[in-house]
C-alpha cells in the first residue's frame, strides 16, 4: 500500500479535529450496547450497512481493535492488488476515485450503495461484533480472516492509542485504563465478549483464524496461508514482495503517504510482550482470571498460547 491513500487521510484528519473541540464524556455514543466514537460512527450509518450485498470473494478481515488490523489489512490488499495488476484487470478497486474507508464501520449513509457497484475484490476490515455485521455477510458466504492478539497486549496497545488518538477518550493513569478494559467501556465493546462471539464461527470453513503472534513469529508462513484461503495465487517472488512491504519497518516508514498524521501514533512498537511494560502483579491476576473464566477452554483461547504470551 505504497500509494497515498487521500481519501483515508482526509476521513481521519477530519475526525481528529472534530474531536479536538470535544469533551471527553461527548467522544462516544452507544449503539446496541457498544460504544463507538461520535467521530467516525453513526447509528444511521449502522443502518444503512445492512444495504450492503457480501459477495463470496469478498475478503473480509475482522479484529478487535489494537490486534493488528492495519497490518492484515495491508497484506490483503497488497494480495490482491498483486494479484489483479498479474491479472491486468482494468477495473480493478486500486483507482483512486473508487477507494472508500476501509472500515466497514466508517463512512458515511451512501457508502454501502457505493460498494456495492465496486468491482471484486473488495477488501473490507471492520472492529464490529459478528451480529452486527451485515447479514449477507454470512448468507453469501464471503470469507473472512479473524485476527486475533493476546489480550494483554492488546490493552497495553490499546491504552497508548487512546491517548494519542483524539477521537478516543484518553486516561490520566494506566490504572484507570485498566479498569475500563475490564469493565466493558471501550469503543467496539469488550475484547473477551468479543472472542466469545466469533468463538461460535470459528470453525466454518469460510473463517480463518490467525494471530498477530503467530504472523510475528513467521510473516512469509502466514502470507502464504492467507493467500491459500483466499485462492488467490502468486509466485513465490510475488508472495516475498507482500512479506517484504508488510514489515513493521516498511510500514512505519510509509507512514505518513498511507496514514498520514494517525501514522505516528499507529505504528508504535510492533511487537509481543510489551504489556510487561504496564501490568502489576494484581492486573496479571486479574487478566489471567477473566481469560480464564472468558475464553481459555475455547479454539480461540486455545489458538492465542496464553501460557506462551500472557504468563508473568
Ligand atoms: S486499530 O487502530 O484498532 O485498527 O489498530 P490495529 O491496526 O488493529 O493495531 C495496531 C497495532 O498493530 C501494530 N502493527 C504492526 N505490528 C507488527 N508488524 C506490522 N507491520 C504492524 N503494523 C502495525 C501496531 O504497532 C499496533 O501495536 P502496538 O503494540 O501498539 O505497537
Amino acid at each position: 500500500m505504497e500509494k497515498p491513500r487521500k481519501k483515508f487521510i482526509d476521513v481521519v484528519d477530519k475526525a481528529m479535529v472534530a474531536a479536538n473541540t470535544m469533551d471527553r464524556d461527548e467522544l462516544l455514543f452507544s449503539y446496541k450496547g457498544i460504544l463507538y466514537p461520535v467521530t467516525v460512527c453513526s447509528p444511521e450509518v449502522f443502518k444503512a450497512m445492512e444495504s450492503l450485498e457480501a459477495r463470496s470473494d469478498d475478503v473480509i478481515l475482522a479484529g478487535y481493535p489494537k490486534s493488528g488490523t492495519n497490518w492484515v489489512g495491508q497484506i490483503l490488499s497488497d494480495l490482491v492488488a498483486t494479484f489483479e495488476k498479474k491479472m491486468q484487470n482494468e477495473e480493478s478497486i486500486n483507482d483512486e476515485d473508487l477507494e472508500e474507508f476501509p472500515y466497514l464501520e466508517v463512512g458515511d449513509t451512501g457508502k454501502y450503495e457505493r460498494m456495492n457497484k465496486l468491482p471484486s475484490r473488495r477488501v473490507i476490515f471492520t472492529h464490529l461484533l459478528p451480529d452486527n455485521l451485515p447479514r449477507s455477510v454470512f448468507q453469501n458466504k464471503a470469507k473472512i480472516l479473524l485476527l486475533i492478539r493476546n489480550p494483554k497486549d492488546v490493552a497495553t496497545s490499546f491504552y497508548h492509542f487512546s491517548n494519542g488518538m483524539s477521537v478516543l477518550p484518553s486516561y490520566e493513569t494506566w490504572d484507570d485504563f485498566f479498569i475500563a478494559f475490564m469493565t466493558e467501556k471501550m469503543p467496539w465493546g469488550s475484547y473477551f465478549n468479543y472472542l466469545s462471539e466469533w468463538n461460535k464461527y470459528a470453525e466454518d470453513e469460510n473463517v480463518m483464524t490467525i494471530t498477530y503472534e503467530e504472523l510475528k513469529e513467521n510473516r512469509a508462513l502466514g502470507v502464504k496461508n492467507i493467500a491459500a484461503f483466499f485462492g488467490i495465487s502468486l509466485t513465490e517472488e510475488e508472495l516475498q514482495g507482500v512479506v517484504e512491504r508488510s514489515s513493521f519497518q516498511s510500514m512505519k516508514e510509509n507512514s505518513l503517504k498511507t496514514h498520514g498524521a494517525l501514522g505516528s501514533i499507529l505504528f508504535r512498537k510492533g511487537g509481543v510482550s510489551d504489556w510487561k511494560s504496564l501490568f502489576n502483579e494484581d492486573q496479571n491476576e486479574k487478566m489471567d482470571k477473566a481469560f480464564e473464566e472468558h475464553i481459555a477452554g475455547t479454539k480461540l483461547g486455545m489458538k492465542l498460547k496464553y501460557d506462551v504470551y500472557c504468563r508473568a
